[in-house]
């Protein structure tokens, strides 16, 4: 019998590459959209097939996730096998801007399919998006023994949104897990969020149509990894015997400013001479140092990410040039050849130029 899968967020960076993945497993997808007045489903785009068509495996459903009737009725109607919950105001300095919407969107989503599983007793197996921001201040490295000490409404939801999900497991037996995932980034990853806003601007510098490029605290430092390795580890985890949480990363940690001079060197300009410093872009309290200790992922799950910090770095801004039409030198394109990755990822094409968020 064909599986079916239910994901919140499917148009997002993760989503898309979710909803990829679990269709070459040969599940049938269900995904969760906004209804928007513009378009919203550019990274899902190339996965559409008019549902008219014999064989279509991807099916989209209007939804919001401040609509628990809504939800619990797409949960009923679909009675999907595995739930991915990756749908949220996901941009942490947007937060402090709308905390109580976060809360809304990030911590009682979560509460709201929880309760639809539990009611409706239909037995998917749940996964819950948690975030290495949860960590906040917490020494590294962090696993999954560190206690929480988040530093934003973005990152408090979490928190709330993580233990309801081990409270539904424990009290109610369902297949619930957390994947707390440190930063993942990608030619996907929203344009707003550090890593791409970086790999953007160089390509709209290198092609004149941007001058500089406005940046907040670059001394902060994450563990940044590739995002289509990532999610595979959702999947994982809902495969086990057993429901768990697990931390996922790649152990290894830089600053802002370290991808600045990683993508700045590898386009053969100085970044110093474009970047400029805008107080807008702090944040009122700042994680300044993330580091994940994913041992046990490594044991149990058995995953390993491939691509590292440089590499990265390469693949993104390769393909910002790309999008562009800027010739390059396809160094992106052999380092995922390389490690057995889809290669003909393309960032998405948005209005230029861009230093927002
Ligand atoms: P994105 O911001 O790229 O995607 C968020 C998704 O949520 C989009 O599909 C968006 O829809 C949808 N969404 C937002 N608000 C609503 C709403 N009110 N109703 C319905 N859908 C909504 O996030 P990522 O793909 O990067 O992240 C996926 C999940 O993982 C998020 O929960 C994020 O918080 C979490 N996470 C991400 C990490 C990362 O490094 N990327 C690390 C750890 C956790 P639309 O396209 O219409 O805006
Ligand atoms: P983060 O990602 O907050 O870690 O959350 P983001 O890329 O927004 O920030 C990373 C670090 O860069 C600093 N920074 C800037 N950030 C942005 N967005 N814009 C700037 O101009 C800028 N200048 C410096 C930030 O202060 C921060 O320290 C991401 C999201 O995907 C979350 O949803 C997810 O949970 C976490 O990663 C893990």
């Amino acid at each position: 019998m064909v599986k079916r899968v239910l994901i919140t967020g499917i148009t997002g960076q993760d989503g898309s590459y979710l909803a990829e993945f679990l269709l070459s497993k040969g599940y049938e997808v269900h995904g969760i959209i906004r209804r928007a007045s513009t378009f919203n489903t550019s990274r899902i785009d190339h996965l559409y097939v008019d549902p008219h068509e014999p064989g279509v495996k991807l099916f989209l459903h209007y939804g919001d996730l401040s609509d628990g009737s809504q939800l619990t009725n797409l949960i009923y109607n679909i009675n999907p096998s595995e739930i991915y919950h990756l749908g949220a105001q996901s941009h942490v300095r947007v937060s402090f801007d709308t905390p109580e919407y976060t809360g809304d969107i990030v911590a009682l989503s979560t509460v709201r399919l929880l309760e639809a599983l539990r009611r409706s007793g239909i037995k998917a197996r749940f996964y819950q998006a948690s975030s290495s921001e949860m960590f906040g201040i917490a020494p590294p490295p962090q696993n999954e023994d560190t206690p929480f000490r988040p530093r934003s409404p973005y990152a408090v939801a979490k928190v709330y949104a993580y233990w309801m999900t081990v409270n539904y497991r424990d009290g109610y037996n369902l297949f619930a897990c957390n994947g707390t995932l440190f930063n993942h980034e990608s030619p996907r990853r929203g344009e707003t969020f550090v890593t791409r806003k970086i790999t953007r601007a160089i390509a709209n510098i290198l092609a004149e149509k941007q001058r500089y490029l406005y940046l907040g605290n670059l001394d902060a430092k994450r563990d940044w990894g590739y995002a289509p390795e990532y999610v595979e580890t959702m999947w994982l985890m809902l495969q086990q015997d057993e429901p768990d949480d697990y931390v996922i990363g790649t152990g290894e940690c830089h600053s802002v400013k370290e991808f600045l001079e990683e993508t700045f060197s590898y386009s053969g300009l100085d970044w110093e001479q474009y970047v400029r410093i805008d107080e807008r872009y702090f944040r009122p309290t700042e994680v300044e140092l993330l580091v994940a200790d994913s041992t046990k992922a490594r044991n149990k799950l058995g995953w390993q990410p491939k691509v590292t910090f440089n590499e990265l770095a390469r693949i993104m801004v390769d393909a910002d040039m790309e999008a562009i039409g800027l010739k390059t030198s396809s160094e992106g394109k052999a380092i995922l050849a390389k490690h057995g990755l889809n290669t003909a990822d393309r960032a998405l094409l948005t209005s230029l130029p861009g230093d927002g968020g």
